[in-house]
């Protein structure tokens, strides 16, 4: 492997630009090319996709240059309009064994490679982010339907982690302990683990996934994704561009690896692969549970980075403005898809009229639309099903005793007519009621009145999931209760700021059903190696801990 090419010239599309894109194969493939070439989109938002997918067709499956898939076809339609994208082919599951094989031999190779030489590669993979950060945010704006703004702050936070991913290559530090024995040394040193399984969602079809991967690569590990089959273009336009910078570097095929599949096919044969000793998952509880059973069956790791059902308190001390600007971004950011999403506004009894007052007031200024179009604060949800939801949770709201506030329609007319659009909704609402409890994938916010803090905190800490929570308060003591052990029982844990929006630099994950992992910043790299504990004896003698006296001629 040569690690010193310079990024240049070759900005890893050298072989996407020779792809015979024009070429069309089949009549879907022709169909595809028609209808997305009369879409409305502009023309450079169209260039990235045409020259991973101008055939109208790609493989979900690939470990280092080609992509190929020999399952079923999966068709992508944007959330925007519903016009066809592209269409991905599944990876079959023999697909899937394949390239857990050339992961395999590939973390042979990887993990002799020095820790800052392999953040040298990551390195490389974020000088190309940063030159296809419009390009790549295009796709997931078209496939995912989040704002263009959003989809390149999720570019970002990729780019952000290869940053921190090459720093930690520099700093997987081991400690040195104090030997009991004379003439002894203790130290803990960090080894790569093997090839790590990331599944990921669609709401952060990428950036999710580089949390995952440049730690997991810095660490000496391999990857195998399964993205979502909802941002598996995505998936795909990301692999293609990062491929080629493995490729310049001699690197083996196997480092990273992509299987757009199903849970029950990929999933499936991932969790329960002994060969995978790590799963790192982020989706719904009920896939969380099926991951831990089964890799915990095996006694392998996982990270599991399940749902959200976030709180905000609002106490009377507390900036009005600031607070309502912040639940309104935390609530309808992504259209409330985020597993970080603000769900829950628990407001003073004494300030509940002004704020809610405030905040609708705030909504109503918001732009609904076509999330390509600058100005537009939010686009459609992912798809009609996430839609029936959320009007089915409104419905158990009503039937609940809670009542809508503002919002919840679904829109039609125009693009609209996609189905995938809504207003979001302000809904008061009451702690206990069981539809609060749970996590609604849609931009759904329950007002929720209370007396004191004890009251706050105990609603905030009454669901099952426990990611991401925040108070505003000008209050020190209030702060400070709501961060003290007795206080938000939350993974994240926020004063005057909302619960979304979480750096990188941090571990990120929550409690309960929230799943218990932590991914990205801090010593989350930890979960990605092997610790192994080192004794050196250069004594000469063999004196023995804990005082044991055992002589023998
Ligand atoms: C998620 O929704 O799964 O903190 C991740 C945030 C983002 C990540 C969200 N940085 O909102």
């Amino acid at each position: 492997m040569r690690l010193n090419h310079p990024i240049g010239a070759g900005d890893g599309l050298g072989c996407l630009r020779s792809d015979p894109v024009a070429k069309k194969r089949g009549s879907m493939g022709t169909e595809f090319q028609n209808r997305t070439q009369n879409g409305p989109l502009p023309r450079a938002g169209r260039s990235l996709i045409e020259r991973i997918v101008g055939e109208g067709e790609v493989g979900g499956a690939g470990s280092g240059s080609e992509t190929w898939g020999h399952g079923d076809p999966l068709r992508r339609f944007s959330p925007i309009d519903s016009r066809p994208l592209s269409v991905v082919r599944w990876a079959s599951v023999q697909d899937y064994r394949d390239i857990v094989d050339r992961t395999a031999t590939a973390f042979g190779v990887w993990r002799m490679v020095p820790a800052p030489k392999r953040g040298e590669i990551v390195r490389q993979i974020g000088t190309v982010l940063r030159r296809h950060k419009r390009d790549l945010a295009e796709v997931v704006c078209r496939e995912v339907g989040k704002t263009r703004a959003e989809a390149e702050g999720e570019v970002q936070e990729m780019i952000d982690m290869a940053d921190f991913a090459v720093g930690l290559s520099r700093m997987l530090y081991g400690v040195t302990l104090p030997s009991e024995r004379s003439g002894h040394r203790i130290y803990e040193q960090w080894q790569p683990l093997g090839p790590v399984g990331v599944i990921t969602a669609f709401n952060f079809p990428l950036a999710v996934w580089a949390w995952n991967a440049f730690v997991a690569l810095v660490c000496g590990d391999t990857v195998i994704w399964k993205p979502s089959s909802k941002a598996a273009l995505s998936a795909v336009a990301v692999m293609k561009l990062i491929w080629p910078v493995l490729k310049r570097n001699d690197l083996p095929d196997g480092l990273l690896n992509l299987v757009v599949g199903s849970g029950p096919s990929i999933g499936e044969a991932m969790i329960h692969d002994r060969r995978i000793p790590l799963v790192s998952a982020t989706g719904s509880v009920r896939m969380g549970r099926q991951v831990a059973a089964a890799v915990g069956n095996r006694l392998g790791r996982t990270i599991l980075e399940l749902g959200g059902n976030n709180a905000v308190i609002v106490t009377p001390s507390a900036d009005l403005d600031l607070a309502v600007r912040a639940v309104a971004f935390g609530a309808i950011g992504t259209a409330g898809q985020r597993c970080t999403t603000i769900r829950r506004v628990l407001v003073h009894a004494d300030s509940f009229d002004d704020f809610s007052a405030s905040l609708a007031r705030s909504y109503q200024q918001l732009r609904i639309g076509n999330p390509l179009e600058d100005g537009v604060h939010m686009g459609p949800l992912i798809d009609a099903e996430a839609v029936n939801a959320m009007q089915a949770a409104l419905q158990q709201l009503k039937d609940q005793g809670g009542s809508i506030m503002y919002g919840g329609q679904v829109l039609s007319g125009g693009i609209f007519d996609s189905g995938t659009y809504v207003t979001p909704c302000i809904a008061e609402a009451r702690a206990e009621m069981p539809i609060v409890r749970e996590e609604t994938f849609a931009p759904i916010l329950y007002l929720i009145r209370f007396r004191t803090m004890e009251e706050a905190v105990a609603a905030l800490k009454a669901v099952p999931q426990g990611l991401s929570s925040a108070i505003f308060t000008n209050h020190l003591l209030e702060a400070e209760a709501f961060l003290s052990a007795g206080g938000s029982d939350c993974g994240i844990a926020n004063v005057n700021t909302g619960t979304t929006g979480a750096e990188i630099g941090g571990a990120f994950g929550g409690e309960k059903d929230s799943g218990g992992g932590r991914e990205a910043g801090s010593d989350a790299w930890k979960a990605y190696m092997r610790r192994q504990t080192v004794t050196i004896n250069w004594s000469r003698k063999l004196p023995l801990a804990q005082g044991i006296e055992f002589n023998v001629d």
